[in-house]
C-alpha cells in the first residue's frame, strides 16, 4: 500500500473519531513495515491539527476535542513503542517534562521514544510539572539536558521561568536546556536564553546530539 494512503487514513481516523479505524491504521502501519515516527507526525499528527482548527473555529467541542486526544494517545502507545532503536550505549541524560499549567502531552511522548531510540537516557516528569521541581530532579539526576515541551501560549512562560530560575541559582551553566511545543518558536528560544528551539522529535533529538558533542569538546 502507499505510504501516502496510509497516511491520510490515519489524519482521516482522528479527525472522524474513529478509534478502532485508527487502531487498525496503526497496526497495518507496523505490519507494512512504514517508519512508526513518519506515520505519527506526517499522519496522525495532521490529523489532530487539522481538529485543533476545527476547535478554534468553534466547529468542534472540547468533549469530542478529548476524545481525538483520547484516540490519539492509544496509536501512539503503539506507534511509539515501535520506533527503532538504533543504539543502546547511553549518550546523555535528559529530564523533560510539559510546563506547569499544562496538560499537553502527546508530542512530549513522541519526542520522548525517538530520545530513548536514539540513546538518551530520559526521566520523564509528566505534564503540568513547576519550574522548581524540574530543576531539582535535573540536579538530583545529574542530568546533561532539560527539555520543556508548552502547547499553551499562557504556559510558555513556564520554560521562561526554569531560565530565570537556573540562572538566579547559579545552575544556568550547568545544563543544556531547549524548549518545543506548537506555539513555541526559536525566536522565542533566544529571547528566554534557552540553548536550542526544536521544531519535532527529530529536530530535538539531532540538537541534544549537536549540543552534547560541543560541550564534550
Ligand atoms: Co488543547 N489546545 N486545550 N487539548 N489542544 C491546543 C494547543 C490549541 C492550539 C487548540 C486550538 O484552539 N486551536 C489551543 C491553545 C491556544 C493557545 O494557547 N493559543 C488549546 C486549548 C485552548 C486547550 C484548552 C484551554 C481547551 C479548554 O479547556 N477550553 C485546554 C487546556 C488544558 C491545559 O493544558 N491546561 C486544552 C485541552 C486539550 C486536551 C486535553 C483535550 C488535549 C490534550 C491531550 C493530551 O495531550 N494528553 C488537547 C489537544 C489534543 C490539542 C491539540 C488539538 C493538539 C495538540 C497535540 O497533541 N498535537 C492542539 C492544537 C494544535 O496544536 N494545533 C490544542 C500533536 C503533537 C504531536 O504535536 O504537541 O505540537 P505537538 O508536539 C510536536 C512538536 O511541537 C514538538 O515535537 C512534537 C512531535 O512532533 N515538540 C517538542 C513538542 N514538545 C517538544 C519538546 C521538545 C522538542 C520538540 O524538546 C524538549
Amino acid at each position: 500500500m502507499n505510504q501516502e494512503v496510509l497516511l491520510q487514513e490515519a489524519a482521516a481516523a482522528i479527525v472522524q473519531r474513529n478509534a478502532e479505524g485508527a487502531l487498525a491504521v496503526a497496526r497495518k502501519a507496523l505490519e507494512l513495515g512504514a517508519d512508526p515516527l513518519a506515520v505519527m507526525e506526517q499522519g496522525f499528527t495532521r490529523g489532530l491539527i487539522q481538529v485543533g482548527d476545527l476547535f478554534e473555529r468553534g466547529e468542534l467541542f472540547l468533549p469530542e476535542l478529548i476524545q481525538c486526544a483520547e484516540i490519539m494517545k492509544s496509536v501512539s502507545g503503539i506507534l511509539n513503542e515501535a520506533i527503532s532503536v538504533e543504539r543502546r550505549e547511553i549518550a546523555g541524560r535528559v529530564v523533560i517534562a510539559t510546563v506547569e499549567g499544562d496538560i499537553h502531552d502527546i508530542g512530549k511522548g513522541i519526542v520522548v521514544s525517538l530520545m530513548r531510540a536514539r540513546g538518551l537516557e530520559v526521566h520523564d516528569l509528566g505534564r503540568d510539572v513547576p519550574a522548581e521541581t524540574i530543576i531539582r530532579k535535573a540536579v538530583e539526576l545529574d542530568a546533561d539536558v532539560i527539555g520543556t515541551s508548552a502547547l499553551l501560549t499562557t504556559t510558555m512562560a513556564g520554560q521562561k521561568e526554569l531560565e530565570e530560575t537556573l540562572r538566579r541559582e547559579g545552575l544556568r551553566e550547568r545544563f543544556i536546556t531547549i524548549v518545543g511545543g506548537a506555539p513555541v518558536t526559536e525566536r522565542w528560544a533566544r529571547r528566554i536564553g534557552a540553548d536550542a528551539y526544536a521544531e519535532d522529535a527529530n529536530d530535538g533529538v539531532k540538537k541534544i546530539f549537536q549540543l552534547l558533542a560541543e560541550r564534550r569538546r
